[in-house]
């Protein structure tokens, strides 16, 4: 199995290669990622020399980059991360979210179907459960709610989710898409909610709650999606839309409550001080209210469940990120100062 996995270097990417490559020592795997400011080699230290994998720079959305490197390396199967994750930046940016997620998307998709040998593998879409819009108090997204995005994050995968359906429609090409909830984890870029609040507590800075704190999302342990991903790629039906979630949800405020008395103990510092640090600004345009995710057919299906509790996860997290001080210094130096500037300042 010759498997190309796009955006490995990033999250989630990292640790759907770490599981894969450690998991089928038979399998080719490559990862092909642009590295932007999300994406980081210093994700995959641990499985780099591994005999069965590979590392390739590249841009999704560069049509003809795409079509040699399908046309040299004959790919049986297709993981597809790549993207533009952060919904913020999708709000300055939008057209950014699409030439990666919409139109590398259908690059990669016709690369797929022109070069690849449909009968040995498929084409995985990793998609969120943001597609779906929002919810109110009640209710969880299936996979049968229609799609109303409302961010341009959103809007660019659910585009990229319709070529993809589209695509094994009209040319018959083998796929499967899932659906997620909010992940969280080692590895994470602090521009997301829990690892910019990890990073502002051991910093001492202002902890930016947008709004009143009322949204609500359900969070997943990023292992707990990369194993997802792993039974979905090899046994799940092709034509077919998993969701997945942890059925953990929490309203920000109740999750940044729970954060800050963590790192207090974790800090050794007074019960109460990272709570000192919560500041109201002003809500994030077109705020999605609520997601919940019904993973019901997954688990019946495919036998899948999370393996961990939310403070469980939540505790390795801060764990992880306070003893790699080096790795979080690096992706917070530089641009990300930028960034944060301009996201947060006058905010
Ligand atoms: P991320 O931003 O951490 O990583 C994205 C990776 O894609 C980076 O390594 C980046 O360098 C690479 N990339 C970006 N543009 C590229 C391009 N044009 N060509 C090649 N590589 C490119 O994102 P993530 O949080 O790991 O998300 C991975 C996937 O999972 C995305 O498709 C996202 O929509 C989806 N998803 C994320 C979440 C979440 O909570 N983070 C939840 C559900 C679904
Ligand atoms: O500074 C912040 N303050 C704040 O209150 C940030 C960054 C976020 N928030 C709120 C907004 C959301 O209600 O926290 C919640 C989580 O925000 P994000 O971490 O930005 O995630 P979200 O917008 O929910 O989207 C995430 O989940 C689905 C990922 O970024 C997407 O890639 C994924 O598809």
């Amino acid at each position: 199995m010759k498997l190309l996995i796009t955006g490995g270097a990033g999250f989630i990417g990292s640790h759907v290669v770490r599981l894969f490559v450690n998991k089928y020592p038979g399998y080719e795997i490559i990862n092909l990622d642009k590295l932007t400011y999300a994406g980081n080699l210093e994700n995959l230290k641990d499985v780099e020399d591994a005999s069965n994998y590979r590392f390739v720079k590249g841009d999704i959305s560069d049509l003809d980059f795409i079509n040699k490197l399908f046309e040299k390396e004959k790919f049986n199967g297709v993981i597809h991360l790549a993207a533009e994750s952060h919904v913020d930046r999708s709000i300055t940016n939008p057209l950014d979210f699409v030439e990666t997620n919409v139109i590398g998307t259908v690059n990669l998709l016709n690369a797929y179907k022109a070069y690849c040998d449909l009968s040995t593998g498929r084409f995985y879409h990793i998609s969120t459960d943001e597609v779906y819009g929002e919810l109110g108090d009640e209710g969880k997204f299936t996979e049968s709610t229609p799609y109303h995005p409302n961010s341009p994050y959103s809007a660019s995968k659910a585009s990229s989710d319709h070529f993809v359906r589209a695509y094994g429609t009209t040319y018959n090409l083998p796929y499967v898409i899932s659906n997620c909830s909010n992940n969280y984890g080692s590895h994470q870029f602090p521009e997301k909610l829990i690892p910019l609040f990890i990073h502002n507590i051991k910093t001492r800075k202002p902890l930016p709650v947008y709004g009143k704190g009322e949204n609500i999302r359900d969070w997943l342990w990023v292992n707990d999606h990369a194993r997802a991903i792993d039974v979905i790629y090899h046994n799940g039906r092709n034509g077919e839309t998993y969701n997945i979630g942890g059925n953990n949800e929490w309203k920000n405020i109740d999750l940044i409550h729970l954060l800050c008395s963590q790192m207090d103990q974790k800090l050794n510092r007074p019960e109460g001080t990272s709570e000192q640090l919560i500041t109201y600004v002003k809500d994030r345009a077109g705020h999605d209210f609520r997601y919940a995710i019904d993973s019901s057919k997954l688990m019946a299906e495919l036998g899948w469940e999370p393996s961990v509790t939310f403070e469980e996860g939540l505790s390795k997290t801060i764990d992880w990120y306070l003893e790699n001080k080096e790795w979080l210094d690096h992706v917070t130096s530089g641009e990300y100062q930028n960034y944060y500037n301009e996201q947060y300042v006058l905010r």
